[in-house]
């Protein structure tokens, strides 16, 4: 049965044939491949770019996001902005770590010609040039005032800034100086952007909400530019109202003219006026009112402080539209972009859409070392070396020992008994009678050695360290009580129509 040697050493040629061709298919075939890959990328992302699983969609946002994120027209729904300018105020010890989201995601829908980027340094990123503010400022009192260190350090630096500038270490310098900027920035903007309608004040953690905006500006404010208006987010120092500059502020083409052109020495004079001022964003308000006798428009909860994990959901926070948020670092910027990206509507962005879209598939009975800011009303030991160790925050809020219910006595005790004060608000009986709910004063609360403290919105919070020894006191614990949010949500019902803010002096 031995084949004869002819027929046998053909059948090895055979086989050596075929293996050949098998091998020289394996290795040719990922270069067709990627060959082919590589074209059909470019070609499909010059027509389109891709379409990721949208990160945001979850179970309890299913109706209000898309499922995915088709990336491609990222400016589909982005408002026209003629006549707006934005200044973003950054300085050096964080614009690389701020700003380049920013331009990733609202800004890259803002044309070139409709912002400016000032910082304490004159940097380049990509494309974008970084202005320094200070630069005009008189060498004699750069050098006189001792807040301008931190700016000869960033100028002396020969590697990267972080190399030379530990910027958590010099936190409060960078502070210090970023009051000296603001009104510079101001000349400054209105030498290089002269006569637009409308300018735009943020830092680079504010984010702005460019739809809601631009509508409101333009559609929904009634506001002529031509008029002299100083619109923002009102804070007081020693009975001196201001825009606080975090929060976003805006002033009318008229505005900054008149203060820019009549007033040429505006900036050694505020220069000097910082040495005695803690900030900026009040030198700007004190500047606009001894000029020019313009007063701020409170436009706050649309212009306003918070982010999405802060807001204090709920009265005065609700159906109103937002038009910023701060305090967003880049990773949260980010979110909210692509939360704008991904609704399924285009309508008014008001905040309880934040809240259903972002914050209510996270809502849970109880989180341990966490801090959800219930600030509102405290409860405490009533023993008086209790009373006295205690933080005065907390202290001033403390209920009166007459009015307290037998819970609310119980409160301080232990994070179940605090969590009992909003359970216990409205009886059962009570709850349907929708005034009563929409009425409610506790929606949440937080214990923390033996301080329990509630508040009349709900906010989401954040993290807090977990304790390093086992004294259960020592431990942060927040909850919600879900009932009575849902509850005070229903007898909210629809919100029919954004409730605009009309902004006041
Ligand atoms: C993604 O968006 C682009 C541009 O708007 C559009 O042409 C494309 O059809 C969209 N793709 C899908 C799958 O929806
Ligand atoms: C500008 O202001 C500075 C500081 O207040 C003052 O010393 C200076 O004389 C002023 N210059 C003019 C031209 O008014
Ligand atoms: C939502 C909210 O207000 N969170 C607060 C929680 O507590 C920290 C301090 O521990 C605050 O910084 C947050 O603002």
């Amino acid at each position: 049965m031995i084949a004869p040697p002819s027929s046998r050493r053909f059948r090895i040629f055979g086989a050596i044939t075929v293996l050949t061709l098998i091998a020289t298919y394996i290795h040719l075939r990922p270069q067709w491949n990627f060959e082919y890959r590589d074209y059909y990328d470019d070609v499909t992302s010059y027509f389109s770019r891709p379409i990721y699983d949208n990160t945001l969609y979850n179970q309890g946002n299913d109706q209000l996001v898309l499922k995915q994120y088709n990336t491609s027209n990222p400016c589909a729904r982005f408002p026209d902005t003629d006549g707006i300018v934005l200044i973003m105020k950054t300085g050096a010890t964080e614009a690389y770590d701020r700003l380049p989201t920013q331009l990733l995601t609202t800004m890259s829908c803002l044309p070139d010609s409709k912002f400016l980027l000032f910082s304490d340094l004159e940097q380049q990123m990509g494309p974008y040039h970084l202005y320094d503010a200070l630069a005009e400022i008189d060498e004699a009192d750069k050098d006189r005032i001792a807040d301008f260190d931190l700016y000869r350090r960033q100028q002396e630096c020969d590697v990267s800034q972080k190399q030379c500038i530990d910027a958590v270490a010099e936190r409060q310098n960078a502070w210090n100086l970023d009051k000296y900027k603001f009104l510079p920035m101001l000349q400054q903007t209105w030498r290089m952007r002269p006569g637009r309608e409308w300018y735009i004040f943020a830092e680079a953690d504010t984010y702005v909400v460019w739809s809601n905006m631009m509508h409101w500006l333009k559609k929904q404010s009634g506001l002529n530019p031509r008029e002299k208006i100083y619109l923002g987010s009102r804070s007081w120092i020693t009975n001196r109202p201001f825009a606080h500059g975090g929060s976003g502020y805006i002033l009318s083409g008229a505005a900054l003219k008149h203060l820019v052109e009549k007033h040429t020495n505006l900036t050694s004079q505020y220069t000097q006026k910082g040495t005695e001022e803690c900030c900026g964003d009040l030198l700007v308000a004190l500047a606009l009112n001894d000029y020019e006798g313009i007063k701020i428009r409170q436009t706050w909860p649309m212009i306003n402080g918070e982010k999405p994990t802060t807001l204090p959901y709920g009265r005065n926070h609700w159906c109103e539209p937002i038009l910023t948020m701060h305090h967003m670092n880049a990773e949260e910027i980010s979110t909210v972009w692509q939360f704008e990206q991904t609704r399924k509507t285009d309508s008014i962005l008001m905040i309880r859409d934040i809240y259903d879209s972002l914050i209510a598939p996270k809502m849970r009975k109880s989180r341990e070392n966490w801090d959800n800011g219930s600030d509102d009303v405290c409860y405490m030991n009533p023993d008086s070396d209790a009373q006295e160790r205690a933080d005065g925050h907390f202290r001033d809020r403390q209920k009166k020992a007459d009015e307290m219910s037998e819970i609310e006595k119980m409160a301080w005790k232990s994070p179940e008994n605090c969590a009992k004060v909003c359970e216990s608000e409205i009886s059962k009986d009570d709850s349907t009678d929708k005034e009563k709910l929409l009425n409610r004063e506790c929606f949440q609360y937080r214990w923390h050695d033996e301080v329990c403290c509630t508040a009349k919105s709900f906010k989401f919070g954040e993290p807090k360290q977990k304790p390093d020894d086992d004294d259960p006191k020592a431990k942060w614990t927040s909850g919600w009580y879900m009932e009575g949010i849902h509850e005070w949500i229903d007898a909210k019902g629809e919100c029919t129509k954004p409730a605009w803010k009309i902004p006041e002096l």
